[in-house]
């Protein structure tokens, strides 16, 4: 059956964040993808330059009101992620209100390792309009902590957060990466996640995982976008079985960043740090990874 996702993200002409980074491998996996550029920029912040234009939440609505006056208004699910101004949070609380949908999976950009990209006093707004209504949530360690308002130092503190995470909404919550350590040694991170299903006797059951994740030394940019989309494509697949998701999901994610990291020490040179646009995720090149990916990470149950 035909799966209708709507995704207001960011559009960038050049790269793959937001929307580009979400809507191909999407479409590459069959569902169809309705988009709203909650901005459009010139490529993402992460450049020495960067231009473009926020989307106002007027101009959201009167895209709106073309697609409900049509009554194409009716979405299986609802993907946002970034949200880099106070307008876009706006908008991002706004699109709740107006269309329809059956899921919803959002991506709380709020920082990383300490550092803001959303002022704090926005905070509550997520917390109060964004995650509840949110069906599946990719935090990271960082913005699941600001979000519970706990510290995760141990993995049992990990899975406090998530339970509190689903008390606050989401049946299906994967930290993408945490600080703890790795079974495996420090050239791997640990990413943790929690999915609450009801049983048919009316209680719920809760399955978790943990995967072991090979670092790679560069700082990637769309890749929290790309997880949230595939997430949101596997779930779909598998609605009860959090470990195959994760392990399509993060095998994806392992084939894309090989593929970007190998040609970006092609194009900068031997003992050279690739630049951001040398670091632009190899998405196009990815097409059959994305659409059959060889399993190549494994989840532990919990
Ligand atoms: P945000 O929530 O702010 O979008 P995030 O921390 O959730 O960010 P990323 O840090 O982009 O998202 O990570 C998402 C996924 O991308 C990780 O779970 C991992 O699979 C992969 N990833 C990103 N950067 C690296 C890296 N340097 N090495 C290995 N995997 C990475
Ligand atoms: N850097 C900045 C300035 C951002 O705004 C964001 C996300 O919005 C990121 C990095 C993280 O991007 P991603 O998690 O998609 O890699
Ligand atoms: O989520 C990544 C992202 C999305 N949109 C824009 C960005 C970034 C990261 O820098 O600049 C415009």
């Amino acid at each position: 059956m035909e799966c209708r996702v709507l995704s207001i993200q960011s559009h960038v002409v050049r790269g793959y964040v937001g929307n580009k980074s979400a809507s191909f491998p999407l479409q590459v996996l069959g569902f169809e993808v309705d988009s709203i550029n909650s901005v459009q920029f010139s490529n993402h912040t992460g450049y020495s330059h960067w231009k473009g234009q926020v989307l106002t939440a007027d101009e959201l609505h009167v895209l709106y009101e073309g697609i409900k006056l049509n009554n194409v208004h009716h979405y299986d699910y609802v993907l946002t992620g970034e949200t880099h101004t106070q307008k876009e949070v706006k908008i991002c609380v706004k699109r709740l209100s107006v269309f329809s949908f059956a899921f919803s999976v959002c991506d709380p950009v709020l920082g990383d390792h300490g550092s803001m990209y959303v002022p704090e006093n926005l905070h509550p707004v997520y917390k109060n309009k964004v995650v509840p209504v949110a069906d599946i949530i990719t935090p990271n360690q960082f913005e699941a902590e600001l979000l519970t308002g706990k510290n995760i130092s141990t993995e049992k503190d990990a899975v406090e957060v998530m339970d509190l995470l689903h008390k606050m909404g989401p049946d299906t919550v994967v930290i993408t990466s945490s600080d703890l350590p790795s079974r495996l040694g420090d050239r791997f991170l640990v990413s943790l996640g929690s999915q609450r299903t009801l049983m048919p006797d009316g209680t719920k059951s809760t399955q978790r995982v943990r995967m072991e994740i090979p670092k790679v030394d560069a700082v990637f940019v769309g890749t929290g976008d790309l997880f949230a989309a595939m997430l949101l494509a596997w779930t779909h697949h598998y609605p009860n079985d959090l470990k195959t998701a994760c392990e399509k999901t993060f095998s994806v994610m392992h084939h894309v960043i090989k593929r970007t990291i190998s040609y970006a020490h092609d194009l900068a040179g031997p003992g050279r740090k690739p630049s951001p646009p040398q670091l632009e995720l190899r998405m196009v090149q990815s097409k059959a990874d994305i659409e059959d990916p060889a399993i190549v990470m494994e989840a532990t149950v919990l």
